[in-house]
């Protein structure tokens, strides 16, 4: 057993004396938010960084998805994936929405656009899919159909951080894209989130929105909520740029150890990188195969809990699976076969760049020997 509990995760920090002349730097200017000097830096950063030409940077993922919805003006039905965090379905709820579930793919485990066209009604305004686990989403498939019936397309994006496929960057797919930098994902600014998006006009409208819609001074152009990020954040946020890619190649390296580790265990089942993507190994999901491995999901996540080690079964239950949406039309078992399998499976296994190779031998240890 290992003396000293192994989370799920585990954020990367920047060394904290680098920060230390930031915080000077916002105790010398006395300006702690609304738009200061490390939040116009930070925001030009990460949009060159990411390749997208505008960033809106948030207090957090949630908020930021909130906010995208009104800025799309979304409204009535949108088409959603059940396998995510809440965070996304309950954006929905909050915009007065109504999350319409579908079906997602057995090998990525986003949505399936296949089975996207059967659930558009006259109501329905958007699809809201999500790059879970970093997993980039169909999106040709997605862009056409959205094309195709005039709708919006908005990216959940949290886990997707630093992801391209075939060189270009997943965060620029789509109307728009959410980010979350909160503590647990691949880039952290201990809380934070943003909108990405090549539209000049909808970035003001955000700008505006996250603002409590304020224009300039005295002109208010619509409802608006406070989702603004601080200087504190930002300034943490340009130091962590500095060392994600050294951070996404740590995280590659823990993902091949589980690879090579857990290749030949009957009933585990691991996915390999897609071809043409540029991971960021947000998460390690195996699928555990109760009849082959000889022991459920929650047998080993609770095995592995004894031993000191703290997986976690995201996500699981299924948001069509939590009161305030399971009574939804769309929310059966017999709409999302693939997800409804999926969710009784999966186990993410302890993800992040200080991972030792003797903590992970450990880990595959006790699931190889049952
Ligand atoms: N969309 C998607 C697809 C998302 O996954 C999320 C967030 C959102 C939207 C919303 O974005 P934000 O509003 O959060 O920016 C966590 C996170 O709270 C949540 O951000 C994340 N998804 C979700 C997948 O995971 P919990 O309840 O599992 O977190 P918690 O506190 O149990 O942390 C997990 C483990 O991480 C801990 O056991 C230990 C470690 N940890 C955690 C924190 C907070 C640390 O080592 N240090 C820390 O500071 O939800």
């Amino acid at each position: 057993m290992s003396d000293r509990p192994i989370f799920v995760t585990e954020p990367s920090l920047p060394p904290l004396d680098d920060f230390i002349p930031y915080l000077r730097r916002i105790w010398e200017n006395k300006w702690l938010t609304n738009n200061g000097e490390f939040h116009r830096k930070f925001e030009a950063a990460l949009a060159e960084y990411l390749g997208v030409k505008y960033v809106s940077l948030f207090t957090n993922g949630m908020i930021a998805l909130q906010v995208g919805m009104q800025a799309l003006r979304i409204t009535g039905e949108v088409i959603t994936t059940p396998f995510t965090f809440v965070a996304t379905t309950h954006a929905i709820h909050w915009n007065n929405c109504k999350p319409v579930f579908c079906d997602i793919e057995p090998d990525t485990y986003t949505m399936d656009p296949a089975k996207v066209e059967a659930l558009i009604t006259p109501k329905t305004t958007a699809i809201m899919p999500v790059h879970v686990y970093g997993n980039p989403c169909n999106h040709e498939e997605l862009r056409r159909i959205a094309d195709t019936y005039g709708l919006k397309l908005f990216y959940d994006a949290a886990h997707v951080f630093g992801v391209r496929k075939d060189g270009v960057s997943v965060c620029s797919w789509g109307d728009l894209s959410m980010l979350s930098f909160h503590a647990t994902k691949v880039f952290n600014t201990f809380e934070g989130g943003a909108l990405v998006t090549n539209d000049e006009n909808l970035k003001k409208r955000i700008d505006f929105l996250k603002n409590f819609g304020f224009a300039n001074e005295v002109t208010v152009v619509a409802p608006g909520t406070n989702g603004k990020m601080d200087e504190f954040r930002a300034a943490y946020g340009l130091l962590q740029l500095e060392i994600v890619d050294g951070e996404i190649a740590k995280r590659r390296k823990v993902a091949e150890f589980y690879r090579e580790g857990l290749k030949n265990v009957p009933g585990i089942r691991v996915l390999q990188d897609i071809s043409g993507v540029k991971h960021n190994y947000a998460y390690f999901p195996v699928e555990v195969d109760a009849k082959q491995y000889g022991m459920t999901r929650d047998e080993l996540y609770d095995k592995l809990k004894r031993e000191n080690i703290y997986s976690r079964r995201y996500f699981y239950p299924l948001c069509s699976d939590v009161p305030t949406y399971r009574s939804l039309p769309s929310a059966t078992a017999e709409n999302l076969p693939v997800a409804t399998k999926v969710a009784k499976e999966i186990l993410c296994l302890p993800m992040y760049a200080g991972l030792t190779d003797a903590v992970q031998a450990e880990i595959i240890k006790h699931i190889v020997g049952i």
